[in-house]
């Protein structure tokens, strides 16, 4: 299952033709220098290469109205003057005789890619377009967009596919307030959007886009607005909204269809969007979303103005799509208070809309808004942009290895790893030498992953933990069995123990159980990857012991979630009597689409509270794990403070 990319030069065929501060960012090269990169990358010859097509009337009317594209239509035919007044009815964009047949393309760009997705002809894709199209409105264009190429491909998808639910992530800098108002009374389309805000003093000033603007009607609670009060937002402010709004709502909502607004102005050098996330951000954004609806995600450029920064962006998103595991997270520091403000209002915004989120409103007492002023620190904006070139980064030849037993078929996609020649006949013996060299060959970067069906979980651990003195690795056990092998406590490994019953070990900061009845998916959101994309291993060893009460997707969801880590090493032990699981397993980590989640059963409320309170506890240890301003310290300093003065 491939990766499709739209792409057609045409779309260059348009510009700016007279003197405009405002729309001089908007440039050609935008697009030349993003297929370029893909192409001396060698990404674009791994995708599908996938035709525009010009959108006909009847997609275009699917959002606008008959009088606005009658008017768009004259533009071909008007003079610089004629063109020049025209622009003048809307904000912050420019017309070019052209610009009609480019904006036609846009949206037959993102239709093709749509179909494609939906059809099964390719799993996943990009189109690389211009104009692009979250500002458009039913009757206007803005932002230096003409038609809302995302909001028709969503309304296209819904009609042609009967697609149920579709999820649009837009993680451009600026709010597509298009996209939000084609859809704000609609329960069928989530709309999340993450954008520059500084209390609408930014374009495009709108109370719209403010954090209590969260949908209307039948659509309440179907739009997530999360304002960026301040510039200069890091990788850890966009993980930390991944893991504790976008994702937990996402996999309760459970799409059908993601469509990305994937404009770049959100990442560094852009001097729009001000931020300070690396290109590399995108890779794992672009990863998280990916197991979401079986796969079926299609991101469509928006904006992004630093040529160098978007080309980057742009070939890191498709990588993800491709498959190829995301490079390893830098600048983890945790979020920002501005950022933690945000979080903790969307979520409180959202609490009564979202089992994930409700008990969200609680802590602690709610007296921080972002209409005042961050109380914390401001972070310093790094003077000179440099950022590091994303590395190049070579796959292994090798992906997935499976030790299983030879009267087991070796699952597709895998590769049987060799029984160790040297050992005696004894199963046991020769498994565990020949994990040896499994986890030795996954160090050497010559394997990427690996499957092991073991006799006892707890001693394969043990053979690891004698072998990998050097590694940092995040253990992950699903089970309700305690795991005795002798884990290393010296902060080289960090476990997180998923159970139904309570376990005996006591948490320490690299031992965290989590007992819960269901409610899986929400911890590994707002649990498990926070903790281990702050950790940062070497390694992942997920581990599956006896009386594991996690079902088959969910598990396959876990699996592809933890590629995002230690480059996408991963070793998984799975427990003799659970042979299903071999296959399943094995098409998840040789990066098949998690098979798609029933709608989640609504996640125990005592489950919830469970989790936010363990989040709370070691929020001190793990600061990724914050969801509000005024963590434990910054209570404490905040009361020596009061009593002093
Ligand atoms: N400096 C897109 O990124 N100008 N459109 C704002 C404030 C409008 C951006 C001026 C920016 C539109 C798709
Ligand atoms: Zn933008």
């Amino acid at each position: 299952m491939g990766t499709a990319l739209v792409h057609d030069e045409e779309m260059t065929r348009y510009k700016l033709l007279w003197f405009d501060p405002a729309c001089a960012i908007e440039t050609p090269e935008r697009l030349t220098v993003s297929h370029e990169a893909l192409v001396r990358t060698g990404l674009a010859a791994r995708c599908v290469p996938t035709p525009v097509r010009e959108a006909s009337d009847d997609d275009i009317l699917l959002v606008h109205s008959k009088e606005y594209l009658d008017a768009v239509k004259k533009t071909p035919y008007m003079t610089l003057d004629d063109l020049k007044e025209f622009t003048l009815h809307y904000g912050d964009v420019y017309f070019h005789p052209n610009i009609y047949h480019c904006a036609k393309l846009a949206v037959g760009a993102a239709l093709q890619l749509v179909d494609a997705v939906m059809t099964g002809k390719v799993r996943n894709g990009m189109a690389l377009v211009r104009p692009p199209g979250h500002h458009s409105m039913r009757s206007a264009a803005s932002g230096f967009c003409v038609f809302n190429n995302v909001a028709i491909a969503a309304k296209y998808a819904q009609q042609k596919y009967a697609v149920q639910r579709v999820l649009i992530v837009d993680w451009d800098i600026h709010h597509g307030q298009g996209v939000q108002y084609a859809f704000e009374d609609d329960p069928s389309v989530l709309y999340f959007s993450w954008h520059r805000y500084e209390h609408q003093e930014f374009w495009p000033n709108l109370r719209d886009s403010d954090y209590d603007c969260v949908g209307k009607d039948k659509g309440a609670g179907f739009t997530i607005n999360v304002p960026w009060n301040k510039i200069g937002m890091q990788n850890s402010d966009y993980l930390a909204v991944f893991c504790h709004v976008l994702l937990p709502v996402a996999y309760e909502f459970c799409p059908e269809l993601v469509l990305v607004c994937a404009g770049f102005d959100s990442a560094i050098g852009d001097p729009e969007g001000e931020m300070c996330a690396t290109p590399d951000i995108f890779a794992h954004l672009t990863h998280l979303l990916m197991n979401l609806a079986g796969g079926k995600l299609c991101a469509v450029l928006e904006g992004g103005y630093n040529l160098t920064s978007l080309s980057q962006s742009v070939c890191l998103t498709v990588q993800s799509l491709l498959g190829d595991p995301p490079p390893r997270p830098t600048e983890l520091q945790g979020p920002c208070q501005s950022a933690l403000e945000s979080i903790q209002c969307v979520r409180s915004a959202h609490s009564k809309y979202w089992s994930c989120l409700q008990h969200a409103a609680e802590r602690p007492p709610s007296d921080v808004s972002t209409k005042l002023e961050a109380s914390g620190e401001a972070r310093v904006i790094k003077a000179d942009l440099v950022w590091p070139q994303p590395a190049r980064h070579l796959p292994p030849a090798f992906c997935t290895a499976a030790l299983i037993p030879e009267d087991l078929l070796c699952p597709l996609g895998c590769f049987r790893f060799p029984w160790d020649p040297h050992s005696q006949r004894d199963v046991d013996v020769s498994t565990w030498s020949s994990l040896t060299a499994l986890v030795r060959r996954l160090e050497k970067n010559e394997i990427r992953n690996g499957l092991a069906l073991v006799s006892d979980v707890s001693m394969a651990m043990a053979h690891v933990f004698g072998h990998t003195p050097k590694q940092r690795v995040v253990v992950v056990c699903v089970g309700d069995t305690e795991v005795l092998s002798g884990l290393p406590e010296d902060g080289k490994t960090l476990t997180v123990h998923f159970s139904k019953e309570a376990l005996d070990k006591p948490r320490c900061k690299y031992y965290i159980p989590v007992c819960l009845k269901k409610s899986l998916m929400q911890a590994t959101c707002s649990l498990l990857l926070p903790l281990s994309y702050q950790y940062d291993p070497d390694l992942v060893l997920l581990a599956r012991v006896p009386g594991s009460h996690m079902g088959q997707s969910e598990w396959q969801q876990l699996v592809g979630l933890l590629q995002g880590l230690a480059g996408g090493h991963m070793l998984v032990l799975i427990q003799e009597g659970e042979k299903a699981l071999v296959g399943p397993t094995a098409s998840s980590l040789s990066g098949s689409p998690a098979s798609s989640l029933e709608p989640l059963p609504a996640p125990g409320a005592e489950d919830i509270e469970a989790l936010e309170s363990l989040k709370w506890q070691l929020t001190t240890d793990w600061k990724l794990l914050q969801t509000s301003a005024q963590c434990k310290e910054f209570t404490a300093c905040c009361g020596t403070k009061a009593a002093t003065t």
